[in-house]
């Protein structure tokens, strides 16, 4: 079973910057926790970008090699209908998870383009969320 972590825009920042929102942790920590939840389960390919268009291709490279997507979208969430329908359009099984609690910071991020087509939205639960999202993959995946 192959899963896809892909983060978005400024989450190459986590733990530098922001650390009352994002917490002190830094994306490789984030890597290594979901290395340790994966072992002996599934294989996991890591892919950050801060560019729209670079996240649509790793979708779409996707198709037909890779089993499952964990994404957290970042700000792309909240605009992008670009990475919305290349989720659709590879039909792999998507879990969008959020380090922040989305659903009460401003009214802005309360709206998420990826959100209709995922199987679970996990916010808030800050970098935990990455195992909760994986774990909630490797289960529908096992079906
Ligand atoms: O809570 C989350 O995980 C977000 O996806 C993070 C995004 C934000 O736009 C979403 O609304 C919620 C922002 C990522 C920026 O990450 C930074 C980390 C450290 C320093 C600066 C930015």
């Amino acid at each position: 079973m192959k899963i896809l972590v892909i983060n978005g825009p400024n989450l190459n920042m986590l733990g530098i910057r922001e650390p009352e929102i994002y917490g002190s942790s830094t994306l490789q920590d984030i890597y290594d926790l979901l290395n340790l939840e994966a072992a002996g389960k599934c294989e996991l390919r890591f892919f950050q970008s801060n560019h729209e268009g670079a996240i649509v291709d790793e979708i779409q490279a996707a198709y037909q090699k890779i089993d499952g997507i964990l994404i957290n979208p970042a700000a792309y969430t909240h605009t992008s209908l670009a990475i919305a329908d290349a989720i659709k359009s590879v039909a792999i099984p998507v879990v969008e998870v959020h380090i922040s609690d989305i659903a009460t910071r401003e009214e802005f991020r309360q709206i998420s383009y990826i959100k209709p087509f995922a199987i679970a939205q996990i916010s808030g639960l800050g970098i935990e969320g990455y195992v909760k999202g994986l774990q909630i993959l490797i289960e529908h995946l096992s079906k």
